[in-house]
């Protein structure tokens, strides 16, 4: 029998009173969830992202160099903006760090009331966050050395709804 000559077609409990016959229909792809970070490929140079502590931000093979200056720690940081119960991966590719590479998550730049992930070396980061309150919050990479001239290489930096 064809379903469109169906007396009733259920769908689960529930009787459904017309059905579509014709031809597959294509649903559209949900789309993903926007990255909340800015130019978190770096393809558009160092635009979106912030520096402290004397830290010098480039590009270079598409990726962002933080360079230590004279000041300990140097970080770049870029404000993000929660909302309260929803939960948030979070995604960093290290490519290079010779000193320490701290990802963090706070109220400010370079504040880690949320997440402190320090490690030396090349590593894929990936973690999930729920956030306590709506407000904006600082995702920052903070570079640890104390050679001046010392850089983290960092590329493909996200946050997405879940
Ligand atoms: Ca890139």
């Amino acid at each position: 029998m064809n379903l469109s000559d169906a007396p009733a077609v259920y769908f689960g409990t529930q009787a459904v009173l017309k059905v579509y016959s014709g031809p597959t229909q294509v649903w559209p792809v949900e789309e993903a969830s926007p990255n909340l970070i800015v130019n978190g490929d770096f393809s558009e140079n160092t635009n979106g992202w912030s520096v402290g502590n004397g830290g010098v931000l480039s590009v270079s093979g598409g990726a962002m160099k933080l360079t230590k200056g004279s000041s300990s720690n140097c970080f770049t940081y870029q404000s993000v903006p929660v909302v309260a119960g929803k939960t948030y991966d979070i995604a960093v590719e290290v490519l290079e760090s010779i000193g320490n590479t701290g990802i963090r998550l706070g109220t400010g730049p370079a504040q880690l009331q949320y997440l402190n992930s320090g490690a030396y070396g090349p590593r894929l980061f990936t973690t999930q966050f729920t956030a306590p309150s709506t407000s904006n919050l600082f995702l920052s990479i903070v570079y640890i050395s104390s050679t001046i001239g010392d850089y983290g290489l960092y590329d493909n930096i996200s946050i997405t709804e879940v």
